[in-house]
C-alpha cells in the first residue's frame, strides 16, 4: 500500500508494494477489477459509437487512468458526495450508474442523467450522491469544498471527494478552493490526477514543484501515489477519509497515472512521444489488478467476458432508446418548486468498510 497512516505526510512520492490490502476482501478486490473493466468497455463501446455519428460534440475518456476514480471512489460512504470530472468514469459506475444509462447519456438520449440537456460527460447523477460537472476547470473543487462547509456546520460524518487535472492547478480556483479548505479544516479530499499532459501542455510546464507540496502551504497533507495501482489509490483516499471524519481536515492526493488517448476523440496526440505512451502501457491499471486477482484463484477472462456482454446489451438498450422529445426541452432547466424532488439519495457504495458505521 502506498500509505497506511492516516497522518500522511507531505514529500517525496511513494509506490505501491504487493503488501496484502488491509481494508480490502476478496470481493472488494475482484469489484475494484470488475468497475475497471467496465469503465474501459463502455468507453470502448462509445468511442465507436462516436466514429459511427452516434454521439454528438467529442467524446473524451479515461483510457488508462480507470484506477484513480475506480480506487478513489470504493474508499466512499454512501453519504459522502462526489464532483467527477471528465476522466472519471468510474466513480458513476461505483456509485451505480448503469452501463445503459452513461451510453445514453452520451448519445443525448431521453434515458441518460441529463435526457439530451448535455450529450456529453458533464453529467452526475444526484440520486447516487453525485454532482453535475461544472467544465470550467477546476470549479468543482470548489463545489466539493462548500459541500464540505456544510457538512462541517451540520455536524454531519460526511465527505466530498473531487477530481481535477494537472492543468486545472494552475487556477486560481484551485488556489481558493484549497485555501478554504485549509482554513476552515474541511472535511474534502482532493484528487489530482496527473496524467502528464494538460491538452497538449506536459507538467514541466505546468509545476515549478512537486505539486503535493502545495498541500503544506495551506496547512495540510499532500500525498503521492501510484494512480495505476486501483488498491494503492483506494488506501490513500481511505485514510485521508477517516481523517476528514473525525475532524483532521482535507487532503490533496496526487495520482499519478498517464492519459493514454489524446485529449479528446477528435486529438490524434502527436505532440505526445510514442516512447512515453509505450512506457506506460507497460504499468495498465487493468492488467496489474486482474494479476492480482487472477492469483486469488478468480477467472479474470470469465470476468471480462461477462463486463463486455453486459456493456453490449447495454449498447442494444441504449440505441433503441428514445431521442428527448423537444417539447420538454425547458423542463428541468430551473429549480424545482417541490424541493422534495432534489433532496440528495445516498446512492449505492459498495465498501462493506462503512457497512457497520450506517447501520
Ligand atoms: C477554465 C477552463 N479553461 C479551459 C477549459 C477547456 N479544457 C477542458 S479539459 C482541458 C485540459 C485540462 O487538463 P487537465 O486539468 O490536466 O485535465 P486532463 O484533461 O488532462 O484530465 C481544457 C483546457 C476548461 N474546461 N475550463
Ligand atoms: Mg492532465
Amino acid at each position: 500500500m502506498a500509505t497506511s497512516s492516516t497522518d500522511v505526510p507531505s514529500g517525496p512520492r511513494t509506490t505501491a508494494s504487493e503488501t496484502p490490502p488491509q481494508h480490502l476482501t476478496t470481493d472488494d478486490r475482484v469489484g475494484l477489477l470488475r468497475a475497471m473493466l467496465s469503465m474501459r468497455a463502455i468507453e470502448q463501446r462509445a468511442m465507436n459509437l462516436y466514429r459511427q455519428g452516434k454521439v454528438p460534440g467529442s467524446f473524451y475518456d479515461g483510457f488508462g487512468q480507470e484506477a484513480v476514480s475506480v480506487g478513489a471512489t470504493w474508499a466512499m460512504a454512501a453519504a459522502d458526495r462526489l464532483c467527477v470530472l471528465h476522466r472519471d468514469l468510474g466513480a458513476h459506475i461505483v456509485r451505480g450508474v448503469k452501463p445503459a444509462t452513461i451510453l445514453s447519456q452520451y448519445m443525448g438520449r431521453e434515458a441518460g442523467i441529463t435526457s439530451g440537456r448535455d450529450g456529453n460527460v458533464h453529467f452526475g447523477d444526484y440520486r447516487k450522491g453525485c454532482v453535475g460537472m461544472v467544465s470550467m476547470l477546476p470549479d468543482m473543487m470548489l463545489v466539493a469544498a462548500g459541500m464540505a462547509m456544510a457538512f462541517k456546520l451540520r455536524d454531519e460524518p460526511r465527505c466530498a471527494i473531487t477530481w481535477f487535472g494537472d492543468g486545472s492547478t494552475s487556477r486560481g480556483d484551485f488556489h481558493e478552493a484549497m485555501n478554504w479548505a485549509g482554513v476552515q479544516n474541511l472535511p474534502v479530499i482532493f484528487v489530482l490526477e496527473n496524467n502528464q499532459f494538460a491538452y497538449s501542455t506536459p507538467i514541466d510546464q505546468q509545476f515549478a514543484v512537486n505539486p503535493v507540496q502545495r498541500a503544506a502551504g495551506y496547512g495540510f497533507p499532500g500525498v503521492s501515489v501510484d494512480g495505476n495501482d486501483v488498491e494503492a489509490v483506494f488506501e490513500v483516499t481511505r485514510a485521508a477519509r477517516e481523517r476528514a471524519i473525525a475532524g483532521g481536515g482535507p487532503t490533496l492526493i496526487e495520482a499519478v497515472t498517464m492519459r493514454m488517448h489524446g485529449h479528446g476523440a477528435h486529438d490524434d496526440m502527436k505532440y505526445v512521444p510514442k516512447a512515453l505512451v509505450e512506457e506506460w502501457r507497460k504499468r495498465d491499471p487493468i492488467d496489474r489488478q486482474s494479476a492480482r486477482v487472477g492469483a486469488l484463484g478468480i477467472d479474470v477472462e470469465a470476468l471480462r467476458a461477462e463486463v463486455l456482454a453486459e456493456v453490449e446489451e447495454a449498447a442494444k438498450l441504449a440505441l433503441a432508446g428514445p431521442m428527448p422529445d423537444p417539447a420538454t426541452a425547458t423542463d428541468r432547466l430551473f429549480h424545482p418548486r417541490d424541493a422534495k424532488e432534489i433532496l440528495l439519495e445516498d446512492g449505492d457504495a459498495p465498501w462493506s468498510g462503512f457497512a457497520g458505521e450506517r447501520s
